[in-house]
């Protein structure tokens, strides 16, 4: 897929090629270079206001859609030439707070860009052409504190799942039409969506250490604090995620696991 190491960047260097708008040196290969993908990636699963997604119709290099502070997010296209941007959403409702990419048709490849910015509001675009597919009413919300997509009913369209003023919220991503609303609160900085205890009911977890049902959004799980950080992996291959849990910056990894409503221990 990518030719290892045919040119050869600094981190430093490829970071500075996209703030200077990406003027690189015309190259004969377009293809992103191994040490180019790296970068790009290492970059932007690390960031929240980066997402990076594969372009939808087999071109060459890798893209990346950008929430910067001034309000807008853009996506750039990187290749073996250098960074190049080749969209920019109109002026948003204040600033973006994180940007991810998502499937929300449910057939498996992501088609869509999502932020949530610092007034509340949620804004989807079709990597496909780059439309607006949906915003969230100006004022429905006051704070969308973390929002993620899964699938969180029967339709195969994901849903968006998102922490609106302390309540959890489900959008469907099929007609972005309002389908739940918790009536308990959370103060959760980062949500996520599993089937973290095996019993084929997907689960929310929440970096509070509240883990949710996903039918009723009635606490199931509340034993363990969890660090700033969570994610769900499994990594142990018994096909049921854990709660991997850190601090940003520093301090241990945590993992846990719901099922067994105890901490895994690697030694
Ligand atoms: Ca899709
Ligand atoms: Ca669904
Ligand atoms: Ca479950
Ligand atoms: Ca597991």
């Amino acid at each position: 897929m990518f030719s290892r190491i045919i040119y050869r960047f600094s981190a430093a260097g490829l970071l500075g090629l996209f703030l200077l708008g990406g003027v690189g040196a015309a190259r004969a290969q377009d293809e992103l270079s191994y040490a180019q993908y790296r970068t790009l990636s290492w970059a932007a699963d690390r960031i929240n206001h980066m997402a990076k997604f594969e372009p939808i119709h087999g071109e060459t290099g890798m893209l990346f859609a950008i929430g910067e502070r001034f309000g807008t997010v853009q996506v750039v296209k990187m290749d073996s030439r250098g960074a190049q941007r080749i969209w920019k959403s109109n002026q948003l409702s204040g600033v973006p707070d994180e940007v991810i990419t998502a499937d929300m048709d449910g057939d498996g490849l992501e088609d869509s860009i999502l932020c949530r910015t610092s007034s509340g509001k949620v804004y989807v675009w079709s990597m496909d052409g780059y439309d607006l597919l949906w915003e969230s009413l100006t004022g429905e919300y006051t704070k969308i504190s973390c929002f993620t997509t899964a699938n969180m009913d029967e339709d195969v369209p994901n849903e968006i799942v998102m922490v609106a003023d302390d309540r959890i919220v489900y959008i469907d991503g099929a007609n972005y039409s309002k389908q739940f609303t918790s009536i308990d609160e959370y103060q959760a900085t980062q949500v996520r969506c599993g089937d973290v205890d095996g019993d084929d009911r997907i689960e929310i977890v929440l970096n509070t250490g509240q883990v949710l049902d996903s039918v009723s959004a009635i606490v199931e799980w509340e034993d363990q604090t969890f660090f700033g950080k969570i994610e769900l992996l499994d990594i142990d291959g018994d096909g049921i995620p854990e709660v991997l849990t850190e601090n940003p910056g520093d301090g241990p990894l945590k993992v846990f696991d719901v099922d067994f409503k105890a901490e895994v221990r690697f030694q």
